[in-house]
């Protein structure tokens, strides 16, 4: 698909808001991936599909990770982490990537998993610090993401964390195993 008409099409799956928010993932993206050596393209790509799934029906999500036939364990967990699993299945279906390394930036784009590769980091960060976020330390991780991609995805999946525990929630295994395996390898 052209970038205008993917862009089009995405763009009428969710509200205005979202959209804007999925603009500032895509530009933040593309300045993380020159900045740490990706490729702006696939990073671009990734971010303009990352939250493709967000607003459908909980069902659909449901059965789209059903059919995927890849692990089904993110549904015994918070349904704001189904998305991401369902969007990479959108992207491939109905969006025609092949790109597996895209594919994986966006299913795990929101719990992130062990051995992210750079792809997956520079998405799964965009997300948290492009320009539209306003939330308690965003600013720290934006300045550590000026010097380091790792140091400021531990200290961004640690506030996720934090924010998951204060509320009362259940942490998928997958975003502490992520920020495990980041912290062994800065260490
Ligand atoms: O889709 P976005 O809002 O742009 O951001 P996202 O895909 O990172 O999703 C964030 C939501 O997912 C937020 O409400 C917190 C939640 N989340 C992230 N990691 C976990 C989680 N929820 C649970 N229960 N467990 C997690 O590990
Ligand atoms: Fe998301
Ligand atoms: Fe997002
Ligand atoms: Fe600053």
């Amino acid at each position: 698909m052209k970038r205008e008409d993917l862009i089009a099409s995405v763009r009428a799956a969710m509200p205005e808001k979202r959209w804007k928010h999925t603009e500032g993932v895509m530009e933040t993206a593309v300045l993380l991936a020159n900045r740490f050596g990706g490729d702006p393209e696939r990073a671009e790509l990734a971010a303009i599909l990352h939250d493709v799934a967000k607003y459908w029906p909980t069902e659909r999500m449901a059965e789209t990770i059903r059919e995927d036939g890849r692990s089904t364990d993110v549904l015994d967990y918070d349904k704001e982490l189904w998305h991401a699993p369902a969007g990479a299945v959108a992207a491939e279906r109905d969006y025609g990537v092949t790109d597996a390394e895209v594919l994986d930036a966006i299913r795990y784009h929101t719990s992130g998993r062990e051995g992210m590769t750079l792809l997956e980091k520079i998405v799964w960060l965009a997300d948290y610090i492009e320009p539209g976020r306003d939330f308690p330390g965003v600013h720290k991780i934006r300045e550590l993401a000026e010097h380091s991609l790792e140091r400021a995805l531990i200290a961004a999946m640690s506030g996720t964390i934090a924010f998951l525990l204060e509320k009362g929630k259940r942490v998928y295994p997958l975003t502490v195993m992520a920020r495990n395996d980041l912290i062994t390898r800065e260490v």
